[in-house]
């Protein structure tokens, strides 16, 4: 057994995994960046080392890390989610210094990181893929031809991709062209490869994975399915565990599947298969070679520490179960409360927790690195908390979620607690019939008006507004934000006056413009032209051509220094043009749209 590990990570599964060694009578090693040196993690292990260097970048620093391992004595590092934790690289620089990696092997990772290869040995072993393509396509031709034998839509994909990045949907043979460049370019500067490949585009799937948990003697088991397709923007919100609507057979089917596929693999460690579930009909999509987020509503079910079992099988012990001991108990769903607005497109809400206090009840599990007082940073992402809760049934599962949900009470921030209660209210949701899709193109048009027609407690919720901190220490802070390889200093002044807007006052030393609200802008000018304010990406078309719209109302998506912001009409009118095209970058100013009469 490990003497020491190392937890290359922060927040609530940083707390996890260190639960999990005290367990295991393991002694930890906390790294941690500046602004993270009040955290929860750092407070809990063991030994505790400080990153140099910009908070954005600390967790990502595989040479300071290693160095730290080292000098600690530490004989493995556990990654967590994110940050190192898929870097094949950095998996092989702790094997060449001796220590554990705990994941699978360097290989793995790497092959799991192009999708072309992971389709193609999951194709040998006789895992159904999406029809498609295993080899890369790189013209337009060959799309075109492609499009033709499976038929519109057709889905064009960065090997390298992930989150939905480098991913474009193709419904006519015209927009080959435009999307397969987009594809190509979005994979190259995001993951800096541009090869992409084409598979038939499924509408309405819902996203299954299934928990796989493999030794280094050669025997791999499931633990079940998760149901994650409540999301939205790629960012998962809701899971549960057994999939609702999910018949035996096919349960039987997609585990069994991913037991082959990992077999076939060689996998090792705890690791998740995703796949589409369409119809009666499954795909794989990919394989997740970490411990993922929502890997909790798995323990409530199954009744395994899947960071436990993790990190024994990282020190070469045999599983000590077999299949038919694992079994699935009652139902367990998982909230995801980030410091989001979701009244406000979800909008990141950093500040200070002025409140916070859990539920208590014996079947809720709650995962957090928060506690009064805590500030959320903007560097990191802006998960609050994992609420999961267990029930005998779906329908209880449901209702205790609620239960609990309504007796979180977080101040300072806003949450997506208010989504989460009216998503688990929601008729469709309630009768399981949830797809990828499901929330963003449909569920949150009808959120959104009940948002509007209740503003100060958004879909009727007492969480629902952020609340305003009742009192904060005057001080001032000095970070360096890194945003798209451009540092920006950045002090934070605490206010001192109660009643106060934000906890926090950020000033930047930034050019004014790019501080400039947009909203400011565009209620001055009124005049229908509607110009990107901001350097930035043009995200997501809301409006067609032609399509009527109100002074105020979301015509585009716009994303800039990692933050989406919707773009407004400054009139009443029509859609007179469209002066450019989902997934273009634009400069600060560009015209956008022409509204008219
Ligand atoms: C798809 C698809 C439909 N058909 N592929 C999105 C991110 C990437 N991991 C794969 N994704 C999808 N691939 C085909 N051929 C729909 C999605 C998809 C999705 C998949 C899983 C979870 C959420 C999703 C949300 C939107 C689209």
């Amino acid at each position: 057994m490990f003497k020491k590990i190392l937890i290359a990570n922060r927040s609530e599964i940083a707390v996890r995994v260190i639960q999990a060694c005290r367990e295991l009578g393991i002694k930890t090693v906390a790294v941690f960046s500046e602004p993270d040196r009040e955290s929860k993690h750092v407070k809990m292990a063991d030994e505790t080392w400080q990153l140099t260097g910009q908070p954005a970048r600390a967790y990502l620093d595989a040479a300071q890390i290693l160095d730290i391992a080292k000098r600690s004595g530490a004989e493995a590092v556990h990654p967590g989610y994110g940050f190192l934790s898929e870097n094949a690289d950095f998996a092989r620089e702790c094997a060449a210094m001796g220590i554990k990696f705990i994941g699978p092997s360097p290989d793995v990772i790497h092959k799991m990181g192009s999708k072309i290869e992971s389709r193609r040995v999951m194709d040998q072993a006789g895992v159904p893929v999406v029809p498609g393509t295993t080899d890369p396509v790189t013209t337009k031709e060959e799309v075109l031809a492609l499009g033709e034998k499976y038929g519109y839509p057709i889905a064009i994909k960065a090997s390298a991709g992930g989150g939905g990045r480098g991913l474009r949907v193709v419904r006519k043979a015209e927009d080959v062209e435009q999307a397969l460049a987009g594809a190509q370019r979005e994979g190259a500067s995001y993951f800096g490869s541009g090869e992409v490949y084409v598979e038939k585009y499924l509408d309405r799937p819902r996203h299954i994975e299934v928990q796989i948990l493999a030794d280094e003697h050669g025997k791999v088991l499931h633990l079940y399915e998760r149901d994650c397709s409540s999301q939205r923007r790629h960012q998962k919100l809701l899971e549960e565990t057994p999939a609702a609507k999910l018949d035996a057979d096919l349960r039987k089917r997609i585990t069994e599947a991913a037991v082959k596929g990992a077999t076939a693999l060689g996998y090792t460690s705890a690791g998740t298969v995703e796949c589409m579930v369409s119809g009666n009909e499954f795909y794989f999509l990919e394989v997740n070679t970490r411990i993922q987020v929502e890997h909790p509503i798995t323990e409530a079910t199954t009744g395994i520490d899947i960071v436990k079992e993790q990190i024994l099988l990282a020190c070469g012990q045999k599983l000590s179960f077999k299949q038919e001991e694992v079994s699935q108990h009652g139902h367990a769903i998982e909230c995801r409360i980030n410091a989001e607005d979701p009244s406000k497109n979800f909008m990141p809400s950093p500040g200070t927790l002025t409140r916070f206090e859990l539920p208590h009840h014996p079947w809720v599990r709650v995962d957090t690195a928060c506690y009064p007082g805590y500030q959320i940073l903007p560097f990191y992402d802006s998960l609050l908390a994992k609420l999961v809760v267990w029930g005998r049934t779906r329908e209880e599962a449901i209702q205790r979620t609620r239960t609990a949900l309504t007796h979180f009470k977080i101040e300072g921030v806003a949450t997506t607690i208010p989504f989460h209660l009216a998503l688990l209210d929601d008729p469709n949701f309630q009768a399981g019939e949830v797809y990828t899709t499901y929330v963003e193109q449909d569920f949150m048009k009808r959120y959104n008006a009940a948002a509007r027609t209740e503003p100060a407690k958004s879909a009727g919720s007492e969480n629902g507004a952020a609340s305003m901190p009742t009192s904060t220490k005057g001080s001032v802070r000095n970070f360096e934000v890194d945003v798209n390889q451009k540092v920006f200093k950045v002090q934070v002044t605490e206010l001192v006056e109660p009643g106060q807007e934000k906890a926090a006052a950020a000033t930047a030393t930034l050019p004014k413009r790019t501080l400039q609200k947009p909203e400011k802008r565009e209620a001055a000018a009124g005049s229908g032209h509607i110009q990107a304010t901001m350097h930035g990406l043009f995200k997501e078309l809301q409006v067609e051509l032609g399509a009527k719209v109100v002074k105020g109302q979301r015509i585009a998506i716009f994303e800039a220094m990692k933050m989406e912001s919707d773009i407004t009409s400054d009139r009443d009118g029509t859609v007179k043009e469209i002066k450019v095209k989902a997934g273009q970058t634009v400069d600060s100013g560009t015209l956008l749209f022409v509204i008219g009469d």
